[in-house]
């Protein structure tokens, strides 16, 4: 081994304020464990000297709470890209304290590589093993790691003992070149590997090696509830009808499914049904229901960025670790979500809505247009260039004080050029090859809520026939207004 040991505390204290800094790990696993709450206690202590430190945040995607919180919570965070999912650093950023810029995640590292963010001058990285040429062995997840590795100009690795031996293999870490030197990516089937399982490092920029042993602790998700398992059945009654018919091939397509609830209701669905041949994923995360799925000769094949999954399927994944190698690689961002690989396998997208309008956009980002929940993550990646693209929700949120379907989306992450299937519990709009208002008299049909149906007819009729999209401007917002004022969407009056 040609690195130094040191202690989370040595390695927070080389980061400087002003610093931009890169941390590894995606979706909240594979993370560093130690380095980040080391630094988020250096900031306190600098804080209390009266000194300032702050950093600008860049990850791969979620990062888990003991990197969003804890830096959250001593305010050292100037400025965060491109995804959390974090309670602490919604709030920071939502009053304004922590500036966010939600971004594609496909994106991130190639901006990184265009210069886009300025220097990385700091990255902290987590590694199952170091090779004895020094290279790592990424952890649970690849995200952006490679391209942190090669720009930062320091490398703090975070290795992971809890790992040791077992990783070796699972990843493929192949990274486009800039333009004009770029090639196609090397990638036809979801098995194929294009690049190396081990991430070369520039030695003299590796400020050491800190060792930890913790797991990323996700928490299973709850026991699905009835709403969501009809969404669920409703999507793989859906798919189902589509290959019966022949709009999917028979060897069925990959699928990409978002986190949550909702995606692993819909994989357990169409897991069950014998009907359908067994699947394979192009997805960017990998949760539990796929592996429950390949203990069951459901799925096949997974590639995704991140094994998002829970200690006791972590530990079911140890346990036949040299049969999971072969059925799962794990690849960064940018090629799980690039639009070249996700149009050439044709992925089938599966992705979650806060609101969806009548007409098909989508708002995944922003509650009442203004207040961001997460970020669109890799939704629209996925989206824009899917074989088909479907988006989930409920039908009501806030005890059906809201509607999520509304007249017009308070903010857009996904257009109705590229939305193609919404469901609802209440049902199935299939959008393809409809006017604006077809679309309006589908979506309104088969996926609104009985509440709401009325009501959204109200606003249809308001200017339906008398122009192309049937919008009213005065109109478009008042469902929003109405919640906004009376905490009941049901109390809408149009004019
Ligand atoms: O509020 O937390 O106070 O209970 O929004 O909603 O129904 O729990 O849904 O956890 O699946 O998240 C779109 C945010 C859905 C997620 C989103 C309130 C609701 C609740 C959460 P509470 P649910 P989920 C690739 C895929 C973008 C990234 C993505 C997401 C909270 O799926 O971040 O797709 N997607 N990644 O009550 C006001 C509405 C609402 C509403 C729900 N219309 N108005 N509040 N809520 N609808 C993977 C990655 O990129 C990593």
């Amino acid at each position: 081994m040609k690195y130094n040991f040191i202690t989370a505390q040595e390695a927070a204290a080389t980061i400087c304020n002003g610093d931009t800094v890169g941390i590894g790990g995606f979706s909240s696993v594979g993370t560093p464990k130690v380095v980040p709450a080391a630094l988020a206690a250096y900031a306190t202590q600098l804080h209390q000297e009266g000194k300032e430190f702050k950093i600008g945040l860049i990850t791969g995607g979620a990062a888990g709470s003991q990197v969003d919180s804890a830096l959250t919570l001593a305010h050292a965070v100037s400025f965060r890209t491109p995804f959390q999912s974090n309670k602490e650093m919604r709030n920071a950023i939502n009053q304004g304290e922590v500036n966010y810029f939600d971004a594609h995640l496909s994106m991130i590292g190639q901006d990184i590589k265009y210069g886009f963010l300025g220097k990385i001058n700091v990255a902290i990285i987590e590694a199952s093993d170091i090779t004895e040429k020094g290279e790592i062995i990424l952890s649970t997840s690849v995200g952006i790691s490679p391209t942190l590795v090669e720009m930062a100009e320091k490398i703090i690795i975070e290795l992971n003992e809890t790992h040791h031996g077992k990783l070796t293999g699972m990843h493929d870490l192949y990274i486009p070149k800039n333009p004009p030197y770029r090639r196609a990516i090397p990638i036809y089937h979801v098995n194929d590997r294009a690049g190396k399982t081990s991430l070369k490092v520039n030695a003299s920029k590796v400020i050491g090696i800190v060792k930890t042993c913790g797991k990323d602790s996700i928490v299973s998700f709850t026991p699905t509830e009835e709403t969501t398992q009809r969404i669920g059945h409703n999507v793989a009654a859906f798919l189902l009808n589509e290959w019966k018919r022949g709009a999917i091939p028979t060897e069925f397509l990959p699928l990409q499914s978002g986190v949550g609830n909702i995606a692993n209701a819909v994989l357990g669905a169409l897991g069950e049904d014998r009907k359908l041949p067994s699947l394979t994923m192009y997805t960017e995360v990998i949760q539990n229901a796929v592996i429950d799925l390949m203990m069951e000769g459901r799925i096949r094949f997974a590639t995704g960025s991140s094994l998002t999954i829970s200690d006791d399927h972590l530990d079911t994944l140890y346990n036949y670790i040299d049969a999971f190698k072969n059925k799962i690689i794990l690849r960064p961002q940018e090629i799980t979500n690039h639009p070249e690989t996700i149009r050439r396998l044709g992925i089938i997208a599966i992705n979650t809505a806060l609101e969806a309008d009548i007409f098909g956009n989508v708002n995944s980002t922003h509650v009442l247009g203004s207040k961001i929940m997460n970020g669109i993550g890799g939704s629209a990646d996925f989206s824009r260039n899917a074989y088909l693209s479907i988006f989930t929700t409920p039908s009501t949120a806030k005890n059906g004080f809201i509607s999520s379907i509304v007249p017009q989306v308070s903010h857009i992450d996904s257009t109705e050029h590229d939305v193609k299937i919404l469901v609802t519990e209440q049902g199935i709009a299939d959008l393809r090859g409809k006017s604006p208002l077809q679309r309006a008299e589908c979506i309104i049909n088969n996926c609104a809520h009985p509440d709401y149906k009325e009501l959204l007819w109200d606003y249809v009729k308001l200017t339906a026939g008398k122009a192309h999209t049937p919008l009213s401007l005065q109109n478009a917002f008042k469902m929003h207004l109405y919640f906004a004022e009376t905490g009941d969407m049901r109390n809408t009056h149009f004019q």
